[in-house]
């Protein structure tokens, strides 16, 4: 039975935000629209579960869109955050942590001699997009449509996750000079893929090895294998976002997982521990790249900011080979619970999964790429997001979005959201 979940607060503070914040928030995707409904303001988290303004108590599936692996406010990160807090919050000037996150990133992906850290995953992109660019001589890119690389004006075309999400194919006041060098085709499809490669002289193709802002949509067998042999075959360099995946679906993200080797890999989230941090990287040539070792120009204020590289770090020391393990059955137990839920309400959908992210699709089979994908019921999804909610369970507000479990989700956390899951299939079946 559903959950009256007073809203009282955030309703209040809704309104307020409304009138000086676009949206009434800082970022399109947490706005809810997509699920029909108001935002929830949150107030504190701690774990697997998030309370909002309103004292509503939810198992949490967003977990800040990524960066909570351990879930919510754990202590270990925290202390490390505040201990290095006391010492100071930014110097504009190298610091031991920065050199400590870097050589551990290296240690657990090979492909990444060197890096340069940011402060979000869209500057991320942008700057390993310059340097592709640059290393090539090249201008034209190549990006999958319904990936989401971040806000950069050349891969705001046909993006996926908000701007899906708000039905923007290419965003206002993102000039035609910006995108016109940008060559966009449908994921899991080699022969477009092979075309674009042969009527395009490419700087770089970029993708999200597993896309997870069209929703979850894993590559055919041997995709990710087609990307680098055209990139190898034509000069261009192969670009892995692994903003989503790095350091989540295995310790050296996708790259390791599949065995396919990027030139430039593109990370963020659990690189920095709920800390505004990103960073990309790749071979010591191509890094050498970078200013000021190189002419590539590239900066930032607060890149390497000593409080995310300490919520990073400790949050990346803190991922063993068990930790994956545990993230890995955890994820499979819900996908396979939402799967049989599903079924036994009679709603049609397919729940895709790797270890750490799974989406559940409201269709018969599970979308190949972001047409296929956009072809959901997406009303049926907002209908069980909405549910979910009011039975304390918080999903991702998109059907384009991923489920992100923690290290912090228990077996008492699953079997509250698959009892919530079930009922609130047999609200929208
Ligand atoms: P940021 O600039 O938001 O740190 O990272 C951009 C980015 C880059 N690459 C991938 C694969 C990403 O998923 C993202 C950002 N992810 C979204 C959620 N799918 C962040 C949530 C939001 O936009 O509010």
């Amino acid at each position: 039975m559903s959950v009256s979940l007073t809203d009282a607060k955030s309703a209040e503070l809704y309104q307020r935000a409304l009138q000086r914040l676009p949206g009434g928030v800082n970022s399109p995707v947490r706005a809810m629209r997509a699920i029909g409904r108001d935002p929830i303001f949150i107030d504190r988290a701690e774990g697997a579960e998030i309370v909002d303004v309103d004292g509503n108590r939810y198992v949490d599936y967003v977990c800040s869109w990524g960066p909570l692996i351990h879930g919510h406010a754990h202590p270990e990160i925290l202390a490390a955050v505040f201990e290095a807090a006391q010492r100071g919050t930014t110097f504009g000037a190298p610091t031991a942590g920065e050199v400590e996150i870097a050589e551990e990133i290296a240690r657990r992906i090979p492909s990444v001699e060197m890096v340069r850290m940011t402060s979000s995953g869209t500057e991320a992109s942008m700057s390993a997009l310059r340097l592709a660019r640059a290393a090539t001589g090249r201008t034209t890119l190549l990006k999958f449509a319904g990936a989401y690389h971040g806000h950069v004006d050349g891969l705001l075309a046909q993006a996926g996750s908000g701007l899906a999400t708000q039905g923007i194919p290419a965003s206002p006041g993102v000039p035609e000079s910006a995108t016109h060098e940008t060559v966009i085709v449908p994921w899991n499809d080699g022969e477009a893929v092979a075309r674009a490669f042969a009527e395009h002289e490419l700087a770089a193709v970029i993708a999200e090895p597993y896309p997870a802002n069209m929703g979850l949509v894993p590559p055919v067998e041997n995709f990710l294998q087609l990307l680098r042999n055209k990139a190898d075959e034509t000069g261009a360099l192969l670009i892995f976002d692994e903003v989503i995946t790095g350091f989540r679906v295995a310790p050296g993200g996708a790259q390791e997982r599949e065995g396919v080797t990027p030139d430039l890999t593109v990370m963020g989230k659990v690189v920095g521990g709920g800390l505004p941090a990103a960073a990309y990287g790749g071979s010591r040539a191509l890094m050498e790249r970078v200013a000021p070792a190189g002419d590539v120009y590239q900066a930032g204020t607060l890149s390497g900011n000593p409080l995310a590289v300490a919520a990073g770090l400790t949050t990346l020391r803190m991922l063993d080979e068990a930790a994956y393990m545990r993230l890995r059955a955890t994820t499979e137990t819900l996908a396979a619970g939402l799967r049989d839920a599903a079924a036994a309400a009679g709603v049609p959908v397919s729940v895709t999964s790797v270890p750490g992210l799974l989406t559940v699709f409201f269709a018969e089979t599970a979308p190949r790429d972001y047409a296929t994908a956009q072809r959901c019921d997406h009303d049926a999804y907002a209908a069980w997001c909405r549910a979910l909610l009011a039975r304390g369970v918080y999903p991702p507000p998109s059907q384009y979005e991923a489920w992100f479990p923690s290290l912090a989700h228990t077996s008492e956390h699953l079997d509250r959201t698959l009892d919530a899951a079930a009922a609130a299939f047999g609200e929208v079946g």
